[in-house]
């Protein structure tokens, strides 16, 4: 095998390239740092949990602060609230900014544990007020929570016009498999008004370029 001495090095392209970037922040909207207090708490239902998940969705809406989707991340038997996430895709310049990573990333923080299944800690659910899109689907194991309750289905977010990725049709069969419970249709009407109160208002469909596959 050959090497080279030579470094590599990129091509001088001029005042006008842009900036190279090597620090990020996500920011949650500033709505949900006031009212963190209101949010906090303990959430025994599914319904209770959603109802969180819902509201912040529409906040977001409201506030014109991101997509219409909220996800919560609460202990998974007492129902105690760690994080919460609403859609920032557009607001952070960052596609991965959906509701359920940054619910992800927020509880993260919160434990101090990239593994939300970590044996020392509580087990943990996702309360997504949508379907997960192809992309928050494949986190879902990674994250280590042992349950997911999602409000609107799939087809209600792609009737909107929003672009889910490519997702296995059996995808609940395969997170059960993977010993993940998986709850579906939780005040799922209350979660499509929200949806159509986006679309509604004219908002950016971003990512809608893909197929429907
Ligand atoms: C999305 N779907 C879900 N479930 N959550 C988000 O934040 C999304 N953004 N785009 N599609
Ligand atoms: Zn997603």
């Amino acid at each position: 095998m050959t090497t080279s001495s030579t470094s590599s090095s990129g091509t001088d392209t001029g005042p006008e390239s842009v900036p190279f970037v090597t620090q990020a922040t996500v920011v949650l909207p500033a709505w949900l740092t006031d009212d963190a207090a209101r949010y906090r708490g303990v959430y025994p239902t599914s319904e209770d949990r959603m109802a969180v998940a819902v509201e912040v969705a529409r906040r977001n809406v409201d506030e014109r602060t991101g997509g219409p989707f909220g996800a919560v991340i609460v202990e998974l038997e007492s129902g105690r609230l760690v994080s919460v996430g609403v859609n920032r895709v557009i607001e952070q310049n960052a596609a991965f900014a959906h509701a359920e990573m940054l619910a992800f990333l927020m509880a993260g923080r919160a434990v101090e544990n990239f593994d939300l299944g970590a044996d020392d800690l509580p087990a943990m659910q996702l309360v997504t007020s949508a379907e997960p899109c192809a992309m928050c689907l494949g986190t879902i194991p990674w994250s280590g929570v042992r349950s997911v309750i999602c409000g609107a289905r799939d087809a209600d977010i792609r009737d909107i016009g929003f672009d889910e990725g490519a997702k296995p049709r059996d995808w609940i069969a395969k997170l059960n498999a993977r010993g993940i419970a998986v709850e579906v249709d939780v005040l799922r009407e209350d979660a499509i008004a929200v949806l159509q109160q986006y679309a509604a208002s004219g908002s950016i469909i971003y990512n809608s370029r893909g197929s429907s596959a």
